[in-house]
């Protein structure tokens, strides 16, 4: 149900003999450091990558409210309930702007909602687990919004103009996302033996999904060596998430909790932390549609997207009106 209706077709990197001349000077330009603009030539795979990427991501961000939003109405204060209710609506801003840097590349936003909607495009795993208590909130911002930033910061630097210029403001508004998460998850773990339960059980429920936001080991990543070659993707996944296991092992101490992971083992030669397995089965059965919400955050966005029809014709409505006043 979730293939991806955006495929592209570069299962392999071409090499330079194997380029059209247009193609080695796209790629000459890339090399460079240059910047690509909408209007530039460049291959259809490298335009389809793109829209499937930024199209995954800002569905991700609008999908992203939901787990959240699940608790506004429940945050335990009233400077709790405003710090989360900015930082959902923040979310729904890097949807916008990733959907207008989407725009540029030749799909209109109505046409990626439908993709969205009707499973023929992904969004990220994550949003497909529960927030269960008030603890899960300062998880998310610590661990899930904690992997979005160690993803997204190279995204900044891509190769495509609008969606890295577009991920400057985005990773700065993550950064506080992350830290509201932490402080959250401070406070409890200063708490009551209660509280202290509460925050250890939601690290032990975000830790391995988190871990899986990355995507697949890089030998099972099918889209990584082009999207390298190209820039887009500037680290590979499995580098990407050493870097967050390394940070997050760090981090953990601070809270005086532990990740649940009895592997999980500073190695001095590598100077990394090892790390136990990763269930691979629960991220395929995830994104193939069969996580434990997916069902209910579709259902959400479609009626979220059908009951705010009128508010669209409005717009639309207004436009015209005003088009004909001054035409
Ligand atoms: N979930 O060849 P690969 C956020 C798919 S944060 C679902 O490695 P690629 C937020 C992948 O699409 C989250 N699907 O692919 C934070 C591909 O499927 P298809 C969003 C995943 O693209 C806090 C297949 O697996 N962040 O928004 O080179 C609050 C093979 O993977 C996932 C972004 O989207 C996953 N976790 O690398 C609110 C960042 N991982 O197309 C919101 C931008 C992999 O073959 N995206 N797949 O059917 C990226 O950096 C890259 O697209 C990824 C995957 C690293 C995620």
């Amino acid at each position: 149900m979730y293939a991806q209706m955006v495929k592209t077709d570069a299962k392999r990197v071409k090499r330079p003999e194997e380029m059209s001349e247009q193609e080695r000077a796209f790629q000459a330009r890339i090399d460079r450091g240059e910047k690509i603009e909408p209007k530039d030539w460049m291959p259809e795979d490298y335009r389809r990558t793109l829209i499937r990427q930024i199209g995954q991501h800002a569905h991700s961000e609008i999908v992203g409210q939901l787990p959240e939003g699940n608790w506004i109405t429940r945050a335990p204060s009233l400077q709790r309930k405003a710090i989360l209710l900015a930082k959902v609506q923040d979310e729904a801003g890097h949807g916008l702007y990733l959907y207008s840097a989407a725009e540029t590349l030749g799909i209109s936003r109505d046409e990626l909602i439908a993709m969205l909607h009707s499973g023929r495009m992904k969004y990220s795993s994550i949003f497909n687990y529960p927030t269960l208590t008030w603890a899960d909130i300062g998880a998310v911002g610590w661990l899930v919004d904690g992997a979005a930033i160690m993803n997204q910061v190279p995204l900044c630097r891509a190769s495509y103009g609008p969606y890295s210029r577009a991920m400057v403001r985005i990773c700065k508004e993550e950064s506080f996302h992350q830290r509201q998460g932490f402080e959250i998850l401070l406070v409890l773990s200063k708490g009551s033996a209660a509280q202290r339960r509460m925050c250890q059980d939601a690290i032990d429920r975000w830790w391995w999904p988190s871990v899986m936001m990355f995507g697949p080991n890089d030998e099972a990543s099918p889209h990584s060596a082009q999207s390298m070659q190209w820039k887009i993707k500037r680290f590979s996944n499995d580098d990407l998430r050493q870097r967050f296991i390394d940070v997050c092992a760090e981090q953990v101490k601070l809270l005086g909790m532990r990740l649940p992971d009895r592997e999980l083992k500073w190695n001095e030669e590598r100077q990394h932390y090892d790390h136990g397995p990763i269930d691979w089965s629960e991220f395929y059965n995830v994104i193939n549609g069969n996580g434990p919400c997916n069902k209910e955050r579709l259902a959400v966005r479609v009626q979220a997207h059908e009951e705010g029809a009128w508010v669209r014709e409005a717009a639309l409505a207004h436009v015209e009106k005003k088009r004909r006043r001054y035409a």
